[in-house]
């Protein structure tokens, strides 16, 4: 039995690659995820980076390519229903997504916190100025604003790496009634940290998975199915 959501007023929505799995791009860790096919520590690392950009790059222009191409799905859009509707019941949902894409944007959220980057942006490692992006990247490429070549990289959260707006995604955790995660196998910190941040603060959590996560155990309510299925359930 989930929390109903007329009992709750501010909601934190933590969402991972499984709810934009039905919408044709890959998940990370499932049997046919992308690290099952390409290693992780030879393209999401700033130590991959620097000694093999060329590769990098190739790796994200190739999802950025896939992305391009992908539409929301219902999940997506019901999250976006849900932003609205609690709004309008003086609620509030901060949705953070690890996720790349921008899916849940084009879905019609207003505010998405991406933890760990955006794939449409890029940012320039000699001036720090971060811009969209939608073309190919390169070593060759260079940065609008500096003008200098070899610099710009993809606007992502790689391994080591401090995941962005995280004092404002902790705060938000901690205000919140319900802290619900959607298709993400919990395996990768610190967002698989939230809910037992959560739980120690005495707010109620609610997993939303194919399958049950990494730490499944920790939430006081489970649901199971397709992201585009079993979201919209909970929402309506
Ligand atoms: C469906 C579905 C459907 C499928 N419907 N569901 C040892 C212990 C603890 C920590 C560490 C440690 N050693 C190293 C660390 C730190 C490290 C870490 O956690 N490593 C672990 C692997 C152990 N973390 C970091 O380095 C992070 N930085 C950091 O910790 O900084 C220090 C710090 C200190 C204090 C405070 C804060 C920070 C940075 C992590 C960066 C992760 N980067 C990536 C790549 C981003 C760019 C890119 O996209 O290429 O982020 S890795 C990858 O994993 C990506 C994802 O966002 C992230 C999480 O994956 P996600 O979303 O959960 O996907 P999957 O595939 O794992 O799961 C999908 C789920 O969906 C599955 O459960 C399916 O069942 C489900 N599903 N279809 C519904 N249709």
């Amino acid at each position: 039995m989930l929390t109903p959501i007329r009992e709750v007023i501010k909601i934190f929505i933590l969402t991972g690659a499984g709810i934009s799995a039905e919408s044709g791009l890959g998940t990370f860790r499932d049997k046919d995820g992308l690290w099952s096919r390409f290693d992780p520590m030879k393209l999401a690392t700033p130590e991959a980076f620097a000694h093999n950009p060329d590769e990098v790059h190739a790796f994200y222009n190739m999802r950025r390519q896939n992305l391009l191409s992908a539409e929301p799905n219902a999940a997506h859009r019901a999250l976006a229903r849900l932003e609205s509707g609690l709004a309008e019941r003086g609620g509030s949902l901060f949705l953070c997504t690890q996720n790349i894409d921008d899916l849940h944007e084009r879905a019609g959220s207003q505010r998405v916190f991406h933890m760990h980057g955006e794939l449409l942006k890029a940012r320039c490692t000699a001036c720090g100025e971060t811009m969209p992006w939608q073309e190919d990247l390169s070593v060759e490429a260079p940065c609008p604003s500096c003008r200098r070549s070899g610099g710009l990289r993809p606007h992502v959260v790689w391994f080591g790496e401090m995941p962005l707006e995280i004092d404002g995604i902790y705060d938000a955790l901690l205000e919140a009634d319900l802290f619900v995660a959607i298709g993400t196998s919990g395996s990768v910190y610190p967002a698989a940290g939230f809910v037992s941040e959560a739980r120690g603060h005495g707010i109620r959590t609610c997993e939303i998975n194919l399958e049950p996560s990494d730490n499944a155990r920790q939430f006081d309510d489970r649901r199971y199915g397709p992201a585009s299925e079993a979201v919209p359930a909970w929402v309506e």
